[in-house]
């Protein structure tokens, strides 16, 4: 039989049969993906094959090839990395410019590692009912709107408290699968359970997560959709990231530098401070937002890209 991986707490997994049925299933065999050492071989999101045994419960002997992945590098010294999940569709960043404030540096470094990982990413920028009567936080969320737009990143504005354009997002997930990340209280869980009411994904009061437990391990789940496809809510989550990136290829990861670095004077431009230079020049003359040349500078001097989750401060 054949089914996809909606949960795994360690040595179970629950599987969704292509059936509909869902089955607790352990694994038999040596699972390993090419390169890296894993902690756990099976992650939500994986399509599997399984054999039912006698007492109801089954056994995964196989695991179809992965379409992506994202991983986060263990904070030991085991060199161990995790898969938190698996063959997503899309990626959606939820954004909030107030309680908490994402910031840029934050949305750009999530999109270069969603870039990285060929994951499509859609910025929902959510709690807009809090700025209402707030004329300059409403302008600064459409400037934002307005840079990642021109970039190519869709860019939805919603509030998950007041259900306002949540039919968007509905018809955006609808039989996909959709990685939810964000900053810890922007509203994730919420936003899933606007979108379907039978999910009753716990939220939280933002101060809430200062009280985490700090080696609790976090299990990204997948949640079916009453409307076809699924959610992967990834509490805590702080940022995605990467195990290994070299320098000359951050630039790919920007659209809108990687659309013109064919123009750079030197092929081995790092747009950073050489003469002729079409990404800088593009800068001084607001074709590409300084914020997003500013995020660039960051990463490229060394910024952590791996993945940070809220529990491990
Ligand atoms: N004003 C307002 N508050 C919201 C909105 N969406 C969520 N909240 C509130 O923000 C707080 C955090 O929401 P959660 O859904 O728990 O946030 P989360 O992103 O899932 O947080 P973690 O699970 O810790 O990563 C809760 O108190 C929600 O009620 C919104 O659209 N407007
Ligand atoms: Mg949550
Ligand atoms: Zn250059």
């Amino acid at each position: 039989m054949n089914g996809v991986v909606i949960k795994s707490t360690g040595s179970w997994y629950s599987i969704l049969a292509d059936d509909g049925t869902a089955i607790e299933c352990r694994i038999k065999g040596v699972f390993r993906i090419k390169g890296i050492k894993t902690t756990n071989p099976v992650a939500v999101g994986d399509r599997v094959a399984f054999e039912m045994e006698a007492d109801g419960r089954g056994v995964i002997h196989a695991i179809e090839d992965r379409k992506n992945y994202i991983i986060r590098r263990s904070i030991n010294l085991s060199k161990q990395s995790h898969i938190i999940a698996a063959n997503m569709d899309q990626a959606f960043l939820i954004v909030t410019l107030a309680l908490p404030r994402t910031s840029a540096g934050f949305i750009d470094r999530f999109l270069l590692t969603a870039e990285a990982y060929h994951i499509p990413a859609t910025i929902i920028f959510n709690k807009t009912d809090l700025f209402e009567d707030e004329p300059d936080l409403m302008q600064e969320l459409h400037d934002f709107m307005a840079i990642y737009q021109k970039i190519g990143y869709p860019c939805y504005k919603v509030s998950a408290i007041k259900q306002s354009d949540i039919d968007i997002l509905k018809g955006l997930t609808k039989d996909k699968i959709t990685l939810v990340s964000g900053h810890s209280g922007v509203g994730k869980s919420t936003l899933v359970n606007a979108m379907d009411a039978k999910l009753h994904l716990k939220t939280g009061e933002i101060s809430d997560s200062h009280f985490k437990g700090k080696h609790t391990t976090t299990f990204a789940e997948m949640h079916a959709l009453n409307y076809g496809g699924f959610i992967i809510d990834t509490p805590g989550i702080k940022e995605l990231g990467l195990v290994d990136m070299e320098k000359e290829e951050i630039t790919d990861y920007f659209p809108e530098m990687h659309a013109i670095k064919d123009q750079c004077k030197f092929n081995n431009c790092l747009h950073i401070n050489e003469p002729k230079c079409a990404v800088i020049a593009a800068v001084e003359n607001g074709e590409i937002a300084q914020s997003r040349y500013n995020s660039y500078l960051g990463i490229m001097s060394g910024e952590e890209l791996d993945i940070v989750y809220e529990n491990d401060k």
